[in-house]
């Protein structure tokens, strides 16, 4: 793969981007907005916005995850690094590290070095916390790739034993088939004895996560919107912001929260770097976002079948959402 490495001045922090991100924005909205039920994949929400945007989410009273994973990992980081040891932490979407830093105290604290692989589609998003986080931990070895997960994990750099971290339930942003696909491209990369700590959203009920994804500040819809920002400034597209809403519900059947950008009136938008014109009708939406909330037995028995085998798990006193380590070892059960 083409990898472009840049700079920097500080010997601790390296930072790649695999090239063919750039171009898939163009490719995804040009396609998705032609299906029958217009569709944009959510990781275009975290331009430098939206990621900022996301982290104002992550402090509304009504989005209640990140909190409550937050407590189940501080309560338990000593458990995790007891049995992971010494690993390189790689973390799938870092955002600003908030929740990684809780596992960094840990080593601190135990005077370990970190090696640290965060992977994040925003590269002003990675920069920005690798840097505070150097200042932090003086122990800190960063490889950052601004790239999506499936580049950022085929581009792995060799380490000792790794963990992989994929929390805050961003598993949930995934389709059953990208989940399965995830699954086997972590058999595939990792090396046994890797481990892999996945954060769930586990399910509740709808009120409460009807209330989470409409916080009352409005920032849930600011981020949803910033996508059609984003297609004007990035694919000359004239959309009217004024003319569309945010809308998240929850789909039970599914046990997912779904989000939509609804036009409220009948409009055609033109897209000039696509030379495209996108006709919609009064009251038909862009689906933006899923958000499946979990089952953990399901989750579990998928890892199973690409040879992860479960070693601990921590839950918060409602059972809202649960901390799960895996650890590779290569041996499916029906295999
Ligand atoms: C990143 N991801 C797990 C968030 C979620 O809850 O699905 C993204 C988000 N969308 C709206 N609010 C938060």
């Amino acid at each position: 793969m083409n990898i472009y490495t840049a700079y920097t001045n500080d010997s601790r922090l390296r930072v790649c981007t695999p090239v063919e991100i750039h171009s898939q924005l163009r490719e995804d909205v040009l396609v998705g907005l032609q299906y029958p039920q217009k569709t944009i994949p959510p990781k275009y929400f975290y331009d430098a916005r939206g990621s900022l945007l996301f982290e104002q989410i992550c402090q509304q009273p009504e989005y209640y995850l990140t909190r409550t994973e937050a407590t189940i990992l501080r309560e338990h980081t000593a458990d995790i690094v007891d049995i992971v040891g010494n690993s390189a932490l790689v973390e799938l979407g870092s955002g600003s590290a908030v929740k990684t830093r809780l596992l960094f105290d840990e080593y601190q604290q135990r005077g370990m070095a970190i090696h640290y692989v965060p992977i994040d589609i925003s590269a002003s998003m990675l920069e920005e916390s690798a840097k505070s986080l150097m200042t932090a931990y003086p122990r800190l070895q960063i490889d950052a790739l601004a790239t999506d997960y499936w580049h950022g994990l085929a581009a792995l750099p060799h380490s000792q034993t790794r963990v992989v971290l994929f929390l805050g339930s961003n598993l949930g942003n995934f389709t059953p088939p990208e989940q399965t696909q995830l699954f086997a491209q972590l058999a595939r990369t990792l090396q046994r004895g890797d481990y892999f700590l996945v954060g769930l959203d586990l399910r509740k009920p709808r009120i409460i996560l009807e209330s989470a994804y409409n916080d009352a500040a409005g920032v849930t819809a600011a981020f949803n919107l910033n996508l059609l920002h984003r297609m004007n400034r990035e694919l000359i597209a004239r959309f009217d912001l004024s003319t569309f809403t945010h809308l998240a519900f929850y789909n039970t059947s599914h046990h997912q929260v779904e989000m939509h950008l609804q036009s409220m009136i009948e409009q055609e938008v033109t897209i000039a770097a696509l030379d495209l014109q996108v006709p919609f009708r009064s009251g038909e939406t862009i689906h933006t976002e899923i958000s499946r909330k979990f089952e953990p037995a399901e989750v579990q028995t998928q890892l199973a079948d690409y040879g992860f085998t479960p070693r601990a798990q921590w839950k918060d006193d409602r059972d809202w959402f649960l901390v799960s380590l895996f650890q590779y070892t290569g041996v499916a059960p029906n295999a």
